[in-house]
């Protein structure tokens, strides 16, 4: 089937500098400034908030009770996962088109959406050790990147994100149980497993160690409306929000290429040999299974003409070493 990427045109897409792409490649990360605006911020807290009070219900944790105190209330939830599977807003967040923009200028043009998570992390809460996203979900090849939208300011203080620039070079480090979290460890010749990642325990958690061979560990602070996009084999992690009195929310998806296998559905059982088809095709085509927005939010994908011939440049080489076009 003829199918060549088409960049759909908006008013407001985002483009992503060369710079920022070399940028992403070499340390991976990369923030985007006021990626999306204050409306839409607002959409995203309001909703954070009416979850968070227990206005809106979510499956899985005790029902509201309107007399609850701050203490019981941040007891009760600090971050929740997969809400795109069951809530709108939480769908429009994860096909936002200016985070599906930047996805595909960094690993598309074909985008799966597959994970979302929303953290409270009020006062005294939160915190995770250093850990690699790809150790998490499995994406073969692997092609994961994590957008972790700041919902309000984020500094050192309430718990913001620390990267260690240029890790995204290291191999996923294994989970200590084989075949569980990553690919082809036979191929490496010493490939230490993952002990306690996530810890917030620096002894235990092994890959503290691998984060500290980098000459610098870096706090990432960021406005509300900023974008962090992040490679799944960067070490990353965040402390417990030191604040008395403001929270740390943030909303965080994860995404791959869509032409990625992905034999992954949040811990939960799938059909088959991979779990393709419960994501969400976000931008362009893909020859694997894939899911449609559960709640009708509007993606856009290619129309597909299989009459028309494929509009990519075909080369021959010439018996002078020149390439010609054919
Ligand atoms: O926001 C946090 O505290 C941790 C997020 C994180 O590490 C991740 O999404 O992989």
């Amino acid at each position: 089937m003829p199918y060549m990427p088409q960049v759909v045109t908006r008013p407001d897409r985002y483009r992503v500098h060369a710079d920022q792409y070399a940028h992403y490649q070499r340390e991976g990360y990369l923030v985007v400034p006021s990626l999306l605006n204050q409306t839409d911020v607002e959409t995203l807290r309001d909703w954070a908030d009416g979850l968070y009070n227990g206005q809106i219900p979510v499956g899985g944790h005790d029902p509201y009770d309107p007399e609850m105190s701050a203490a019981e209330k941040s007891a009760r939830v600090t971050r929740i996962h997969m809400l795109h599977r069951n809530q709108p807003v939480a769908e429009w967040g994860l096909l936002h088109p200016r985070l599906l923009d930047v996805l595909e200028a960094l690993i598309g043009p074909d985008v799966l959406a597959l994970q979302s998570m929303l953290f409270f992390n009020p006062p005294g809460m939160g915190g995770q050790g250093w850990h690699q996203d790809a150790y998490y979900i499995t994406t073969y090849p692997e092609t994961l990147i994590g957008a972790w939208i700041a919902l309000e300011d984020v500094d050192i203080e309430n718990g913001c994100l620390w990267v260690a620039p240029g890790s995204s070079n290291e191999p996923v480090y294994p989970d200590a149980e084989p075949f569980q979290s990553v690919h082809a460890t036979e191929a490496f010749d010493s490939l230490p497993p993952a002990r306690n990642a996530s810890s917030l325990d620096d002894e235990a958690n092994s890959l503290s160690k691998v984060a500290a061979r980098y000459p610098e560990i870096i706090p990432v602070p960021m406005k509300a409306g900023d974008v962090l996009f992040f490679h799944s084999h960067l070490l990353h992690r965040s402390y417990p929000n030191k604040t008395k009195d403001r929270f740390r929310r943030a909303y965080v998806c994860h995404y791959c290429n869509a032409r990625s296998w992905v034999p992954w559905n949040h811990g939960e059982s799938y059909e088959g040999d991979s779990g393709n088809y419960l994501h969400i095709l976000a931008r362009g085509q893909t020859h694997l299974p894939y899911a449609a927005p559960a709640f009708g939010t509007k993606v856009d994908l290619p129309v597909i003409d299989p009459g028309k011939p494929a509009a990519g440049k075909r080369m021959m080489a010439m018996p002078d070493g020149q390439m010609m076009e054919m």
